[in-house]
């Protein structure tokens, strides 16, 4: 019966799209911290207008909303996971918010699986993911050594700027269309505002965290974090 479960449980390795489990029983949870990088999955279950529930972890204690064991959902001690209609528990930002945009290709989250435009997803994916993300992390920790701080506040600094160069004469990071990757830097290059980095300098970057946060799957997921 283990192995059954087990097997029910495990996410098909296919070359085609992955669906969403026939046997859901249950509604899909993303387990967050508001305004952490849970945020950017959840702007994108807003944005594709899915039925979910959210779950507030207790990150230093490692406890669910409800004072369970969050180790037992992911072993890994992190926001956010994502459990879906059937108990398997999605994990790491990149591949919930691919995963999710895969299952409403219509919606245009994400570009066709095996397309360069892709690759290029993945590689912003990547991008803010090890260049930003983990770089913003020493900043939230207080035991970190002040002068590690501010190299990663140097680097933060230097690939806004690289972003804002980007952003030149686009609405979204991919070009016209709203994708997950903005979902993901939206979220990240928003601490700015919480560390000290100033992007006043950085006009196309601002304009762009302006256009993000209007859309209305964006403010959802805002208000829904008591961030709006
Ligand atoms: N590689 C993970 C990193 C997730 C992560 O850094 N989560 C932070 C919040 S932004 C967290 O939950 N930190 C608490 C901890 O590590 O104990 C991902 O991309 O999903």
């Amino acid at each position: 019966m283990e192995a059954g479960r087990a097997k029910a449980r495990a996410i098909p390795y296919t070359s085609q799209l992955v669906s969403l489990p026939r046997n859901a029983t249950h509604t899909m949870k993303l387990f967050l911290k508001p305004g952490a990088c849970s945020l950017s999955p959840h702007i994108v279950l807003e944005e594709l207008g899915l039925k979910y529930e959210t779950d507030t972890v207790d990150l230093k204690g490692k406890k669910t909303g409800s004072g369970g064991d969050f180790l037992a959902i992911n072993p890994k001690g992190y926001v956010p996971a994502l459990q879906l209609d059937d108990g398997t528990v999605l994990t790491e930002g990149p591949a919930i918010v691919q995963y999710l945009a895969d299952q409403h290709p219509e919606k245009k989250l994400a570009p066709a699986n095996g397309t360069l435009a892709r690759y290029q997803l993945q590689s912003w994916l990547t991008f803010v993911g090890t260049e930003l993300h983990k770089q913003f992390s020493p900043l939230f920790n207080p035991t970190a050594p002040e002068e590690w701080k501010e190299t990663c506040r140097g680097n933060i600094a230097r690939r806004l700027a690289w972003v804002n160069e980007q952003l030149a004469g686009k609405d979204y990071v991919m070009g016209a269309d709203f994708s997950v990757a903005d979902a993901y830097l939206f979220t990240v290059a928003g601490w700015t505002k919480f560390v000290k980095i100033d992007i006043s300098g950085l006009p196309h970057l601002k304009a762009y965290l302006a256009r993000v946060a209007a859309r209305p799957g964006v403010q959802a997921a805002l208000k829904a974090e008591g961030l709006a």
